[in-house]
C-alpha cells in the first residue's frame, strides 16, 4: 500500500458529481461551467429550431402535382438578414466576453499562494512542498490560492484535475505555472492528459485537499512513517512510487531497463565495453547519474533521480535491489 494513502479513511464526502460534469470542487468550477451550459443549451436551442423549421418547411413547400406554377421568391429581405446576423453575433460577442475573463483569471496567478513544484517524468510525478518533503500524490490546504510550477524531464505531459476544472501542459526546458483555489475537503482525480508513452495511464494520482494545519501533518506523518520503515520495504515501496517499476522487473523480464532480479553481486557488462561490478556504489550512480554507466545492450533512457529522493528513500531502494536474489 502506498504510503499517502494510509490514514485516509476519515475523509468526509465531498460535492457530488453530476451528469455532465466531475464535482466542483475549486473557485474556476462554477464558472466554467456556467458557461459551458450556456454554450451547450444554446447550441441545443438552434439545433432543435433549425432542424424543426427545415423539415416542416420542406413538408409544406413539397411538389404534390405537376400543375403548380413555379413563383420566383424574393431575391432578400433587410430586416431578415440583418435580425440573423446581428442576434449571432451578439451571442458569441458575449461567449468570447465571458470565456475571456475566465481566461484571464485562470492565467493569472494570484500573490499570496500555496507553492508546489511539480516535475513530470515517464512515467510518474513528483510534488515538492515547501520545507522539501516530497510525494507522487498532491496534498493541497482547503481555501487557500495553490500555486502550481511545474517542469518536465524528458517528454511534454499535462497536468489535469478534472474537480478544480484546471488543466496545463507541464513542458521540458521550462517552467509552467497553473493556479486554482480548492473549495471542497476530499480526494480529486489527477490525470497526465497529454499521450506520453506505454506507461501514461500509470500518471493517475490523487490530489487530496484538507483542512487548514492538514497538509502539514500529513507530510510530518509520512515524514516519521517512512523513517521508521524497514529499508527493503520502503524500497519496494519507493521502486512503485518512483515509476521504476515501468521500465524495471523484478521477475526477471527484460523491459526497458535490465531486471533487478538476482542483478546485485554480478558483473555487468557496460556499453563502452567495459565491465562493472553491481554493487551498492554502481546501484547508487546507476540512479542518481544513469549516463554515467550505461548497462550494454539497453537504451539510455533512464531519467536521473537526483534531488527526487532523500538519503533514506534512496537506501531503501538499495535494500531492495539487493534483497532480489535469485
Ligand atoms: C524510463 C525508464 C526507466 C525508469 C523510469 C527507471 N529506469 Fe533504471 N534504467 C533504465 C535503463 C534503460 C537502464 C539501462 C541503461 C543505463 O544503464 O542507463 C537502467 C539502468 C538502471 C540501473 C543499472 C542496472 C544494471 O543492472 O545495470 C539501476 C540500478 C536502475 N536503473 C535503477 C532504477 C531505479 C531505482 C529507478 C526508480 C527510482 C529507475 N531505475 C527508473 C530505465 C529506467
Ligand atoms: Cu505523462
Amino acid at each position: 500500500m502506498l504510503v499517502s494513502t494510509l490514514a485516509m479513511n476519515h475523509i468526509p464526502a465531498q460535492a457530488a458529481s453530476s451528469f455532465w460534469m466531475p464535482a466542483p470542487n475549486s473557485t474556476f468550477a462554477p464558472e466554467v461551467d456556467w458557461l459551458f451550459m450556456f454554450i451547450f443549451w444554446l447550441s441545443t436551442f438552434f439545433f432543435v429550431l433549425i432542424v424543426a423549421l427545415g423539415v416542416y418547411f420542406a413538408l409544406k413547400y413539397r411538389r404534390i402535382g405537376t400543375t403548380e406554377v413555379v413563383v420566383p421568391s424574393p431575391s432578400h429581405n433587410t430586416a431578415l438578414e440583418a435580425t440573423w446576423s446581428l442576434i449571432p453575433s451578439l451571442l458569441i460577442f458575449l461567449i468570447f466576453g465571458w470565456g475571456f475573463v475566465g481566461f484571464v483569471d485562470m492565467r493569472t496567478p494570484p500573490e499570496n499562494a500555496y507553492e508546489v513544484q511539480v516535475s513530470a517524468k515517464k512515467w510518474g510525478w513528483n510534488f515538492t512542498y515547501p520545507g522539501g518533503m516530497q510525494d507522487d500524490n498532491l496534498h493541497l490546504p482547503v481555501n487557500e490560492n495553490v500555486l502550481l510550477t511545474m517542469t518536465s524531464d524528458d517528454v511534454i505531459h499535462s497536468l489535469f484535475i478534472p474537480a478544480f476544472r484546471a488543466k496545463m501542459d507541464v513542458v521540458p526546458g521550462r517552467y509552467n505555472k497553473l493556479w486554482f483555489h480548492p473549495t471542497q475537503v476530499g480526494e480529486n482525480n489527477l490525470f497526465c492528459t497529454e499521450y506520453c508513452g506505454t506507461g501514461h495511464s500509470n500518471m493517475n494520482r490523487k490530489a487530496i485537499v484538507y483542512e487548514a494545519g492538514g497538509v502539514e501533518k500529513k507530510l510530518e506523518e509520512m515524514l516519521v512513517h517512512m523513517e521508521s520503515m524497514d529499508p527493503v520495504e520502503l524500497g519496494k515501496l519507493q521502486y512503485i512510487k518512483s515509476g521504476c517499476v515501468q521500465c524495471h522487473s523484478v521477475d526477471g523480464s527484460k523491459k526497458v531497463g535490465p531486471s533487478f532480479l538476482g542483478s546485485f553481486g554480478t558483473t555487468r557488462d557496460l556499453a563502452n565495453g567495459e565491465k562493472c561490478l553491481v554493487d551498492e556504489n554502481y546501484l547508487r550512480e546507476s540512479i542518481l547519474e544513469p549516463m554515467a554507466k550505461v548497462a550494454a545492450g539497453y537504451n539510455p533512457q533512464m531519467p536521473s533521480f537526483k534531488g527526487q529522493l532523500r538519503e533514506k528513500q534512496l537506501e531503501g531502494l538499495i535494500a531492495y535491489i539487493k534483497s532480489l536474489k535469485k
